[in-house]
This record gives structure tokens, C-alpha cells and sequence, in this order.
């Protein structure tokens, strides 16, 4: 067992955050607008990799402000916080020097958001982690999934892991201070014996970073269920519940189905009663704006467990 579980599991409520370049598409593109998964446009309209990589050019979420996201998790009584570093659209959120699509070199914002944000989280006190797709990858010829401009057949998925996953995820562990996790999605390519040396490869860089276990092949250090899962019994050891606050994980204009906190609260209280975590996802916009609802109803989560929480 890892020797840095505690804190997660007397965390109970963390706060997941969808946001990348299909947070401007809003789940819209061209005429056709789609409901749920907005960070899964570019696979349903089967985007060429060469159009999406246009989306950064106006990529300018001029109003993400780090101090007040992390404000508001706070508020809502948030005990970490897993933001995407990069999805399946392969655009990495982050500064980084293995790729170019990333929010440095290929957006008019030219400022790394994830510096501001992990700072902002060590002044409130929040674990603050990295969620990162290791495998799937749109936009690269050699990384899974994209099969709509790269032959799966013919792709090299160990030099995808071994020019792009594993040196990213190495720049995330290393610039951003202490990490509480490192929330892999979606293995694929890798035996379990190549999984076990990329996980030691990057182990040394953070013993006490705790790695989510969709690393693959029963190697994390805690468990997650399926997307909005709750376990029917009491589980013993450490997990996680994830679910979103509407019905996407990704930004979608046209999505208003957001759970008040009445519905937040009886969710983590049933998570809270089989022993695991809930991860509550919220989906900024492109401008970096949360919706409206998702502020105004985890603030109201938040007044609520102040007041019956425990703690
Ligand atoms: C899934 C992903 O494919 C979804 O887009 C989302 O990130 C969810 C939390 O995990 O496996």
C-alpha cells in the first residue's frame, strides 16, 4: 500500500476539472451541436487532427483567474483538486517543451495557466493534481485512438509513450511542485510489465504522488470506479467516485442539467457511507469562466457541509 494514502482518504470531496480546447467548441462544431462528453467532439465529428490544431489559434481564456478557482473550491469545502493536463485531444493545458500544441506556443494566451493554478492551490492548502491521458492521444500519428487520419495498425504506440506520454508527464511531475496525484485515463499499449517501469521511471521524481488506477493493469494506488459509479456495499481501502456536475465532463454551451446541492450533497453522503471519495467534475468555458451554476451551487454545497459537515 502506498505510504501517502491518508490524506486522501480523509479528503471525502474533490473537485475535477475538465478544460481544454473543447471547452471554446462548447460541444459545437460546424452545424452540428452534441450533447454530453463535450471533450470527446473531435472523436464524434471525427475531426482531422490538422483542422482541431486550428482551435489554439483563438484559444484565449483571458478570464481564468487561478486565485478565485481555487477560492471558490475552497468555499465549496473541496479536499483536492485533479485538473486536465492534457485530454484525449492530445493539447497539453501546461507549458511544455516535448510538444508544440500546447497552450504556450500554439495559443494567443501565452501563459501557463497550470503554474498560476498550482500555486493558487498551496496557498488554500488543496492537494492539487494532474489528470493526464497516457495513451489516447488525437493528435499524434502514434497515439492511440485516432483512426480516422492514422491507421491503428500501422501506429508505434511505445514511441508515442517514449517522445510524448512519459517526457510530459515526467515536466508535470517536476515543475509543479509536490503533486497529491497523477490521475492517469483510458491504459492501452502497454503490457503490465512496461506499465510497472513507467510507473517506477516516474515514481522517482515523486515517492509521495499517488497514481489513479486507470494507470492500467491494477498498478494505482487507489481505486476508481466507472464514470458515475457508486459501489452498492462498503468497499474497504482507498477510492474515488467520479461524476460531473451536469452531463458532460468538458464545457457544453447547451447543457443545463446541473445537480443542486441538495443532489451534490445526498451523492457524497452516499459515496462518504461506503468509505470512498467523491470527485465532482465542473467544465470552465474557453474564456476560463466556470458556468454559472457549477460556482453558485458548489458554494451552496460548501455553506452546507460548514454547517452539518463533519470534518
Ligand atoms: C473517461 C474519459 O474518456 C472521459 O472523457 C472523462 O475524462 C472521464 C472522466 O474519463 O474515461
Amino acid at each position: 500500500e502506498h505510504p501517502n494514502l491518508q490524506w486522501f482518504k480523509d479528503a471525502k470531496f474533490g473537485l475535477f476539472i475538465h478544460w481544454g480546447l473543447y471547452s471554446k467548441l462548447g460541444g459545437n462544431w460546424k452545424d452540428s451541436s452534441y450533447y454530453g462528453s463535450g471533450e470527446w467532439l473531435q472523436y464524434r465529428a471525427q475531426i482531422p487532427a490538422a483542422e482541431y490544431e486550428q482551435v489554439a489559434d483563438s484559444f484565449n481564456p483571458v478570464d481564468f483567474d487561478a486565485a478565485q478557482w481555487a477560492q471558490t473550491a475552497k468555499d465549496a469545502g473541496i479536499g483536492y483538486m485533479v485538473i486536465t493536463a492534457k485530454h484525449h485531444e492530445g493539447f497539453s493545458m501546461y507549458d511544455s517543451k516535448v510538444s508544440d500544441f500546447d497552450i504556450m506556443d500554439a495559443s494567443p494566451y501565452k501563459k501557463d495557466p497550470m503554474k498560476a493554478l498550482s500555486a493558487a492551490c498551496k496557498a488554500q492548502g488543496i492537494p492539487f493534481g494532474f489528470y493526464y491521458s497516457q495513451f489516447l492521444d488525437w493528435h499524434e500519428p502514434n497515439g492511440g485512438g485516432n483512426n480516422w487520419d492514422f491507421d491503428e495498425k500501422k501506429k508505434d504506440y511505445l514511441r508515442y509513450y517514449r517522445e510524448k506520454s512519459v517526457p510530459q508527464l515526467k515536466e508535470l511531475l517536476t515543475n509543479y511542485g509536490p503533486l497529491g496525484i497523477v490521475w492517469f485515463d483510458m491504459p492501452g499499449g502497454l503490457t503490465k510489465e512496461q506499465t510497472r517501469q513507467m510507473i517506477d521511471s516516474l515514481r522517482t521524481l515523486q515517492p509521495g504522488c499517488l497514481f489513479s488506477s486507470r494507470v492500467g493493469h491494477d498498478l494505482g494506488d487507489y481505486r476508481d470506479f466507472g464514470d458515475s459509479e457508486v459501489p452498492p456495499v462498503p468497499i474497504p481501502g482507498a477510492w474515488e467516485s467520479i461524476y460531473t456536475h451536469n452531463d458532460s465532463w468538458g464545457f457544453i454551451a447547451h447543457d443545463m442539467n446541473f445537480k443542486a446541492p441538495g443532489e451534490i450533497i445526498r451523492l457524497l453522503s452516499n459515496v462518504a457511507s461506503k468509505g470512498g471519495n467523491l470527485m465532482l467534475n465542473v467544465g470552465p468555458d474557453g474564456t476560463g469562466k466556470w458556468p454559472a451554476y457549477s460556482v453558485q451551487y458548489l458554494l451552496a454545497t460548501g455553506k452546507w457541509l460548514k454547517q452539518y459537515g463533519e470534518s
